[in-house]
């Protein structure tokens, strides 16, 4: 195990809210290594939104966890000291919000998966998720949403008589920093408009694009740290070697050197994010959904098999024509590289992990991309695939008849809808299209884009994902 260089007097200088194995591969492992050469009090105070177990666990091992690098010759162990107190929100709330008010907390990252902003498809607070309903009808209550607890912490901080803060979504979502600052201010206009001119004046909200692989923990994770370094450590993780964070220039205050530990901070991090997001995260999903049908259980199994690979590179190419150009992307040798990652034998990467939520992640990873492919009267078949292996992972039966746990935020009307339209994948296709709070682009309503899908639906209901996925290659 290589120890932590960080000294045990570290000060804290982050909240970050959102816990999950991510946070703990990422963001973590960039601030320890940008502290390690460089200094400054970033500890991290990290947030567990719904889990108080896992908050527990981090704090009874004083925050230190092992973190796995998971290479293809062998694994490397790090020791990761950089979080120095956990938190769990339920309960909590006005406790977490305080915190925004210590002097000492300078940034407040994010990590709490898409589904997790509470934002509708255009973008604005949606009037239909829970936590968003509760705190804008009981503004007297403990917030319930992320805008309603960042302006709650706003809130303090401002009459704490305290500069702004920085504000940093971590999420894989278009504009994540412009999306939560909106957010943010649409919330804290509804509070108080004095508030939300504050916010506007003194705190920032950048873009970033984050980026490592990060399977959820099992037990051979646990085996392995106990085997290596002796203990036992349930709050280990396992991670890829590869990471990458572009974080745009705009800061309202100090920030720890990132830099150092090899993160780009630029003007502008459009032209990253959306590569990042179409051809990985976008290939992620196509991938889930047909390797979860023909019963593949990892994202390796599926690009080991020839067939497969080749439609999920051609998917990539497809997705690089709706990249726009910038300097130091190469969108090929990008999408080469993520074959090598995707097929990396140390990573067990569960497909079924990735397919949650698909009706979070497919508007920017399938369904924007498919819109310039459809504007600019490019090939959609790839995009079609994976829009119809979705429809048919979310029917609930695997190519063999296997159940499917369908886990997402709109699961209910997906089911319900689904369940309206027996069995036509016309009518299948028409009942996805019709979801409220599917952000598709209007791409679900092009003709060309419908009929492809619901060709390769049919296709999936009558062969199967393999024979399907030939299929498109060739069209
Ligand atoms: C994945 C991402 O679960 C998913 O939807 O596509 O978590 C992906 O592994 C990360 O974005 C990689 O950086």
């Amino acid at each position: 195990m290589i120890r932590s260089p960080l000294p045990s007097t570290l000060g804290v200088g982050i909240l970050h809210l959102g816990l999950g194995a991510f946070h703990r591969a990422h963001q973590a492992a960039f601030t320890q290594d940008a502290i390690a050469e460089a200094g400054g009090d970033w500890g991290i105070e990290a947030v567990s939104m719904r889990n108080p177990a896992l908050a527990e666990l981090l704090n009874r091992q004083n925050g230190t966890y092992s973190l796995i690098e998971r290479r293809p010759e062998g694994p490397r162990i790090l020791e990761m000291t950089v979080i120095r107190k956990a938190r769990a929100l339920p309960g909590r709330v006005q406790e977490v919000a305080s915190r925004m008010a210590d002097p000492a907390i300078r940034i407040v990252t994010v990590t709490v998966t898409e589904k997790g902003y509470g934002a509708s498809a255009e973008r604005r607070l949606n009037l239909s998720d829970p936590g968003v309903a509760h705190d804008l009808l009981a503004p007297d209550e403990p917030p319930q949403s992320l805008a309603g607890l960042i302006t709650a912490g706003l809130a303090k901080r401002r009459t704490a008589g305290l500069g702004g803060l920085t504000v940093m979504s971590c999420d894989n979502l278009p504009e994540n920093g412009r999306l939560l600052g909106a957010l943010v201010s649409e919330f804290a206009e509804e509070a108080d408009p004095s508030l939300a001119r504050w916010i506007a004046d003194t705190c920032r909200f950048p873009n970033s694009m984050v980026d490592r692989i990060t399977p959820a923990a099992t037990d051979k994770t646990f085996e392995l740290v106990e085997s290596e370094v002796g203990k036992v450590d349930r709050a280990a993780i396992e991670t890829e070697p590869f990471r990458q964070w572009v974080i745009e220039d705009d800061f309202a205050g100090p920030r720890p050197a990132w830099e150092e530990a090899g993160a780009l901070i630029v003007p502008d991090v459009a032209a990253f994010e959306t590569m990042k997001l179409r051809l990985l995260n976008g290939s992620h999903s196509l991938i889930a959904y047909l390797g979860a049908l023909s019963g593949y259980p990892a994202v390796r199994d599926v690009v080991g098999d020839a067939g497969r690979r080749a439609v999920v590179r051609r998917h990539m190419a497809d997705s690089a024509e709706t990249l726009y150009s910038a300097p130091g992307l190469d969108p090929d040798a990008y999408a080469d590289a993520l074959i090598t990652r995707f097929a990396n034998p140390a990573i067990d990467h569960r497909c079924l992990q990735i397919a949650m939520d698909g009706s979070q992640k497919l508007p920017q990873r399938i369904f924007a991309p498919a819109r310039t492919q459809l504007d600019t009267e490019r090939g959609i078949g790839t995009f079609a695939l994976a829009t119809a292996a979705w429809i048919k992972f979310a029917g609930g039966r695997d190519d063999n008849g296997r159940g499917i746990d369908l886990n997402d935020p709109l699961a209910d009307n997906i089911r319900r809808a689904l369940a309206a339209s027996e069995d036509s994948p016309a009518a299948r296709v028409a009942a996805i299209a019709g979801l409220a709070g599917l952000a598709h682009h209007g791409v679900l309503d092009n003709a060309r884009f419908l009929r492809a899908t619901v060709e390769l639906l049919s296709l999936l209901d009558r062969v199967g994902a393999r024979a399907a996925a030939a299929v498109a290659l060739n069209s």
